[in-house]
């Protein structure tokens, strides 16, 4: 059975949990990182030098790194389907994990942390910076989801299971947002499924 260490309010677990949910694949998790500890014991070091969250157990193969993780439970499990077997939508999709970790994670990270995690931690003025930038690249999803069902092909991916807590993330946080009509039903199509209503119906901490 797989196992998953991370605490479920983190985005990056979420990636995974989400993943693991929409493969229907049973699992156990361990709750770890920041107040559940554990990262930092020499066990858990030893399998993610990191001292992050998640990692995930397959038996005798240790994986961190989240984005990693969702493209090996897809390949694995999923072939053809969250996996898509059209390089070209495979790499599409793959550029959306990408840019979930290069873009909007610096971009949302001091928003989420001044207005949610920890309230007070940062000024007012780098919030509205992080939120406007934040802003700005869910315009690109958003003009890039008009006429289309999913993010690449015909159908869910695994740059869904990437984008959709991502997303989750933004659309709950207590900012302006600009009118994404098409993030905004994309979303509801994500939250209508068994797998998210899971995983990533927990209010943002
Ligand atoms: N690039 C890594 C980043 C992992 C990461 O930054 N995890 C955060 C939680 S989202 C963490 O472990 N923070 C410390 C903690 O929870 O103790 C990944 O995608 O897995």
């Amino acid at each position: 059975m797989l196992r998953l260490w991370g605490r479920a309010n983190s985005i990056n677990v979420q990636k995974a949990l989400y993943c693991i949910e929409e493969l229907g694949l049973p699992y156990e998790r361990i709750d770890a990182g920041r107040g559940y500890g554990i990262v930092e014991t020499a066990e858990y070091k030893a399998m993610n030098p990191n001292s992050l969250v998640p990692t995930l157990q397959d038996g005798d193969f240790i994986l961190w790194e989240s984005n990693a993780i969702v493209r090996y439970l897809c390949a694995r499990h999923s072939d053809g389907d969250l996996w898509p077997r059209d390089l070209r939508v495979r790499a599409a999709a793959d550029r959306w994990m990408d840019w979930q970790q290069t873009a909007i994670t610096p971009a949302i990270g001091t928003a989420f942390h001044g207005l949610v995690r920890t309230p007070g931690s940062r000024t007012p003025q780098d919030i509205d910076e992080s939120a406007a930038k934040t802003d700005a690249l869910f315009l690109i999803l958003d003009a890039h989801l008009a006429g289309r069902s999913w993010l690449e092909g015909e159908r869910f991916s695994m740059a869904e299971c990437v984008i959709a807590p991502a997303v989750h993330r933004w659309l709950n946080m207590p900012v302006q947002h600009s009118d994404v009509p098409h993030v905004r039903r994309w979303y509801d199509a994500i939250m209508s499924r068994p797998a998210a209503e899971r995983v990533l119906t927990l209010p943002i901490t």
